[in-house]
């Protein structure tokens, strides 16, 4: 049962995914980030550094147990599916660590810092 509500969740969300922020359009959003855009991303984005040998950012969340971190997993499945762009992520009971690349551009790009600011308002007031 839980797992139906939750694929009838990423379905509606999938569905939703004509509203994909960035309507002016994807190319624009697929854009490798320059280095001044990528500084200005890193600055913004509040513990999130760039992953050793390859151009992505991560970040780790802690959270009280595991529910409240596969609750704020779900959230970002939930941002991930509207955007259409995923997250590589693990999760070890509390821990959620998560890299964010554009894989159709071989590196960061706005799609990255958007998604990232919504991960940031997905974890907002729930982490320990
Ligand atoms: N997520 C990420 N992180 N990078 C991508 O290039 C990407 C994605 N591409 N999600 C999307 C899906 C693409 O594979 C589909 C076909 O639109």
């Amino acid at each position: 049962m839980r797992h139906l509500l939750g694929s009838a969740a990423l379905q509606l969300a999938a569905q939703a995914g004509d509203a994909r922020q960035g309507s002016s359009g994807d190319t624009d959003m697929q854009q490798r980030l320059d280095a001044a855009s990528r500084a200005a991303a890193l600055a913004e984005l509040a513990g999130w550094r760039l992953v050793d040998g390859r151009d992505a950012i991560e970040k780790s969340f802690r959270f009280a147990d595991f529910g409240a971190a596969w609750g704020f997993m779900s959230r970002v499945a939930l941002a991930a599916e509207r955007l259409n762009h995923h997250p590589e992520w693990s999760n070890i009971y509390n821990r959620v660590t998560i890299v964010l690349s554009t894989h159709d551009a071989g590196g960061l790009t706005a799609l990255d810092v958007t998604l990232a600011r919504q991960i940031e308002q997905a974890a907002s007031g729930q982490t320990v």
